[in-house]
């Protein structure tokens, strides 16, 4: 090949062209105002519509009132969209056939034209591509029960220990494996915090999984300390903000932990495995709690927006 072709084509390596930054996302980054990334698998794939879009838009708005601004994730007409108009967020709302898109998919997706909603893995992948260090979501992906049989590991962990973005959560649901999880955390080093007076690692739903994170505190002078000195040593690893689903939304926890054995056994039963198996065990949870699974699940997700909205002006006012 001609060598000045070579070297063309190899600057041309970059991911900046795929990437679509809306005006005000553009705005914020410049200014350097808080800005929060938003997942679009929770919307295509982890809520029904409506409740979807409501809780899209819901989320934009309480990190707008916070002084942050919102920044929802996904991929249409060839491009990775960072910052929805209200078309593409119906669009990703209403989509019957958008794919789950994890970081392998990311190519497929855009190759293929295809519509995509983001998962963990890959809004933080985005997230970062685009200069935003703070997102929001209801809860990461883990290590699977029965991982030891399927090695069913969701790409978020390894996201995490490869892209330097804080991922304000509630934990991870009972439907993993939640110590694995916390232990595969800890040996890809990922910063663990747990938001709250007490060392316990949230599990979604309940406030407590047993396990416990790295450290905790409910100060987020503090968090952004620890972000900003990772970040001066070059550690390439994420932060995981475990934040409980705070006490007056808990109160079905054990209602809705049953419905997840049940649901778990079912997904066995019927052999659901691979990427099928957490909408399937979601929307098997939402069905068998008569929708409080759901109402929970969006109480938690505001209240990380709201945290991570903090958080991202604190991170971006010691940046400027
Ligand atoms: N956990 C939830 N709701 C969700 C997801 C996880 O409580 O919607 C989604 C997130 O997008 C997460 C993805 O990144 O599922 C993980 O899927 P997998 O295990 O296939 O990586
Ligand atoms: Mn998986």
């Amino acid at each position: 090949m001609n060598p000045f072709r070579r070297l063309f084509s190899i600057q041309s390596t970059s991911s900046a062209s795929y990437l679509k930054i809306n005006e005000q996302v553009k705005q914020a980054l410049f200014e350097k105002k808080g800005v929060v990334a938003l997942e679009s698998t929770i919307i295509a794939h982890g809520m029904p519509y409506p409740t979807n879009l409501n809780t899209g838009h819901e989320l934009e708005e309480i990190i707008r009132s916070e002084g942050a601004v919102p920044a929802t994730i996904a991929i249409m007409d060839k491009k990775i969209h960072i910052g929805l108009s209200e078309r593409k967020m119906e669009r990703i709302a209403k989509s019957k056939d958008a794919l789950k898109v994890s970081r392998r998919d990311i190519a497929k997706c855009l190759a293929m034209n295809s519509v995509g909603a983001t998962t963990v893995a890959s809004t933080m992948w985005a997230a970062h591509q685009a200069g935003i260090r703070v997102f929001a979501t209801g809860g990461i992906g883990g290590v699977h029960r029965y991982a030891d049989q399927t090695f069913d590991i969701s790409a978020d962990l390894q996201e995490l220990a490869t892209t330097p973005v804080t991922v304000v959560c509630a934990g991870v649901k009972s439907i993993l494996d939640i110590p694995k999880t916390v232990e595969y955390l800890e040996t890809h080093s990922v910063n663990t915090i747990v938001y709250s007076e007490k060392n316990a690692f949230p599990a979604f739903f309940t406030q407590e999984s047993g396990s416990k994170g790295q450290f905790n505190t409910k100060d987020l002078e503090k968090v952004a300390r620890i972000i900003e000195t990772s970040k001066q040593l070059g550690l390439p690893a994420g932060t995981i903000l475990a934040c409980p689903i705070p006490l007056e939304h808990c109160g079905d926890g054990r209602l809705i932990e049953e419905a997840i054995q049940q649901a778990l056994e079912e997904a066995k039963a019927e052999n659901i495995t691979g990427q099928a198996a957490t909408p399937f065990l979601l929307s098997r949870v939402k069905e068998l709690t008569g929708g409080k699974s759901l109402e929970a699940n969006v109480a938690l997700v505001k209240n990380n927006a709201r945290i991570a909205a903090r958080l991202a002006k604190i991170l971006a006012e010691r940046s400027s």
